[in-house]
């Protein structure tokens, strides 16, 4: 039988429209770790709950879904009718994707046992950041940390799973609902970003292997904190000022943190004298941003040490945190201890 091999269209007619998501993880297999498919799954999961979360919000206006859900959080936060909604989408694609076992969740006080007996991960996640900016249209975004079980596969969820160091995340990554929904990750080999191509329902690579510049000029604080913050982050961002930096502050910190991880810049949440551990959470949302930060070459710190060297105590438990360019977060580090953070 006559056969011919195949050739690749280069006709415009043929225009390469990318490379999803799926294509990504299966060629770069190997950048998983442990390699068996689970982790990859586990990803796919949380691309498909994060479409439908990213078209509730794109017509939230539209279906009742804005405004407040007449509860509180384990914070003392009031949740929004969107916190909810996130947290039931990436909960259930995380239980019928069928390779976790316990979930952390900003929107839930304990762990969230999936009674998975072969479940080999822990998911500790932010599912809807930026609540404060849901109702007006501003971008929003989701975080999530992902973890290896350390107690036996389908034994009884203990602390130490679900309360480990950030060092110890096997990937991270967020979801940010912004002008276009983009998916940025990393499982320890550097960051990608992906954005979502609604009329396809695909992810398709579209920032390969981020850099973060090592020296930026955007200062990102909600400057409303630093009459109750260290007089020494005064004198850094006085600094910064006298340097011609400029600032930027959207309220969300998937999209601060974004948008300086790829322009340059430093994103600060000190501790105040009514926040004393500042307000943002270690589990489900320093932790993922600092393995991505230091992945694309930047630093995150609580002020004394790298964010990813905390040793969780308590599942909600917030932390100061100052991440961003090397530079930037260099400097501040030294105003706050008279040395180099190395
Ligand atoms: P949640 O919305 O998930 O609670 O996250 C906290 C957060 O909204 C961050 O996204 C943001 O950077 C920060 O709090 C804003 O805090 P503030 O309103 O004090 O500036």
């Amino acid at each position: 039988m006559k056969t011919k091999p195949y050739k690749q269209d280069t006709s415009p007619l043929g225009y390469a429209v990318g490379v999803t998501l799926d294509r990504f993880i299966k060629s770069n297999q190997a950048d998983f770790p442990y390699a068996t498919g689970e982790l990859s799954q586990l990803l796919r999961d949380i691309a498909f709950a994060s479409k439908i979360v990213s078209r509730e919000i794109s017509r939230a206006g539209l279906s009742q879904v804005t405004g407040a859900f007449g509860q509180t959080n384990v914070q003392g936060e009031e949740q929004q009718k969107m916190d909810v909604i996130a947290n039931i989408r990436f909960t259930r694609a995380l239980t019928k994707g069928g390779e976790v076992c316990a979930v952390v969740s900003e929107e839930d006080d304990e762990v969230i046992d999936l009674q998975n007996k072969t479940g080999k991960y822990v998911v500790a996640i932010d599912p809807l950041d930026g609540s404060s900016n849901i109702d007006v249209n501003v971008s929003i975004g989701t975080i999530f940390s992902i973890y290896r079980r350390v107690t036996p596969v389908g034994s009884p969820i203990r602390q130490e799973d679900v309360l480990q160091k950030g060092s110890e995340q096997v990937a991270a990554g967020y979801v940010l609902y912004g002008s276009s929904t983009m998916l940025v990750f990393t499982t320890g080999k550097g960051v990608n970003a992906f954005t979502y191509e609604r009329s396809l329902g695909e992810f398709f690579l579209s920032h390969q292997d981020i850099l973060a510049p090592a020296v930026g000029n955007i200062v990102t604080i909600n400057d409303g904190l630093t009459p109750e913050a260290d007089p020494r982050i005064i004198d850094f961002l006085s600094s910064c000022k006298l340097k011609g930096c400029t600032s930027r502050y959207i309220g969300s910190l998937v999209a601060d943190f974004h948008r300086n991880l790829l322009k340059g810049g430093i994103y600060l949440y000190p501790a105040t004298t009514t926040n004393p551990h500042g307000k943002i959470r270690l589990a489900y949302e320093a932790n993922a941003l600092a393995f991505l930060a230091e992945q694309a070459g930047a630093k995150a710190t609580d002020g004394k040490q790298r964010i990813l060297d905390i040793t969780p105590l308590s599942l909600h438990q917030r932390t100061p945190i100052f991440i961003g360019s090397v530079e930037l977060v260099d400097e501040l580090f030294a105003c706050l201890n008279g040395q180099r953070f190395s």
